[in-house]
């Protein structure tokens, strides 16, 4: 179950988190057309800093340039309303959900001019893919269920409808007792997790998938530029799931799922089925970056 807060950031106002309710005919709840974010805030040693928030909104607003959807509020504003959502719940750590979605009006899949709603709440949430498999590694599926078509859904929205993809394939792994599923795109190359992008480290060299099909992770990025601070190479390129098989490392990367690193696929160990050391340094730089221990990569954190 969900940790509850305080407040809920809608169209502008504060809401007791009870009475963020919307009508049964909200557009988006049946056709699926609204675009959100996932955020975190970490409770560094400098205080409470969101990371690469800029990068979030700016997503959110390019992900309703592609559906057509026009925000009732600029930048600012949703940036504001995030860093007040946080304050007024008092929390110094938390995930942050910013949604827009169409409202109540026409029905039918044209929306017409129904008002576009945003809401922005925010939770504690620990590990995504539990505590242990953060530090131990998870147990990944490749699904039958392939990722989007390129010309079918639009990958670089984060679109609410996008997930229902992620939702059957994830639900088919955990039934068969897998912690995460993976994707493959519609040639049957690697794409992305149910909620992450992937990364593979073979002979010091790291891998992931290019940005063709997968949405634009903003860890994704960020581990790349890390990568490239550190001198490691990072290559972009398609790859299949028996390259995947055959890597020394792999780890998923997602705003919940932060760095968690895969110990195995489809029944194959990867490596010796624990985190290398590639993912291991990553997943350190990282969570010192978010923590704000490195000055390097401060211009990442917004403080509260
Ligand atoms: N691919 C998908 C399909 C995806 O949903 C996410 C984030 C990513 C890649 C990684 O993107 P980024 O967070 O910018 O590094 N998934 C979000 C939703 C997870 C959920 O269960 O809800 C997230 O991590 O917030």
């Amino acid at each position: 179950m969900i940790q509850e807060a305080k407040k809920i950031w809608m169209d502008g106002k504060m809401v007791g988190w009870k009475d963020a309710n919307v009508h049964v005919l909200t557009h988006t709840l049946h056709y699926g057309v609204g675009v959100f974010e996932g955020i975190r805030c970490y409770r560094g040693v400098k205080g409470s800093a969101i990371f690469r928030l800029k990068e979030h909104v700016d997503r959110l607003f390019t992900g309703t340039h592609i559906c057509q959807i026009e925000i009732p509020f600029s930048r600012e504003e949703i940036t504001r309303a995030i860093i007040d959502t946080i304050k007024v719940n008092g929390l110094e750590e938390c995930y942050i959900r910013p949604l827009v979605y169409l409202g109540y009006g026409a029905m039918g899949i044209f929306p017409r001019d129904n008002p576009v709603k945003v809401s922005i709440a925010t939770w504690p949430w620990g590990a995504y893919l539990g505590e242990e498999g953060l530090k131990n590694g998870i147990r990944v599926k490749v699904s039958s269920y392939t990722r989007h078509h390129v010309n079918i859904s639009m990958t670089k929205a984060k679109v609410c409808g996008n997930y229902v993809n992620s939702q059957l394939a994830k639900r088919e792994v955990i039934a068969s007792g897998f912690d995460e599923a993976l994707l493959l795109d519609t040639e049957g190359y690697i794409s992305e997790g149910s909620g992450e992008n992937i990364f593979t480290v073979r002979n010091g060299i790291i891998k992931t998938t290019p940005l063709t099909s997968i949405l634009e992770g903003i860890t994704r990025d960020s581990v790349i530029r890390i990568a490239g601070d550190e001198g490691i190479k990072v290559v972009e390129e398609r790859f299949t799931r028996d390259e995947l098989y055959i890597s020394d490392e792999a780890f998923f990367t997602g705003t919940a799922a932060e760095i968690t690193p895969i110990k195995e696929v489809d029944h194959r160990m990867i490596g010796p089925g624990k985190p290398g050391p590639v993912t291991k340094r990553l997943q350190s730089i990282f969570f010192d970056i978010v923590n704000g221990k490195i000055d390097r990569y401060s211009h990442w954190l917004t403080y509260l």
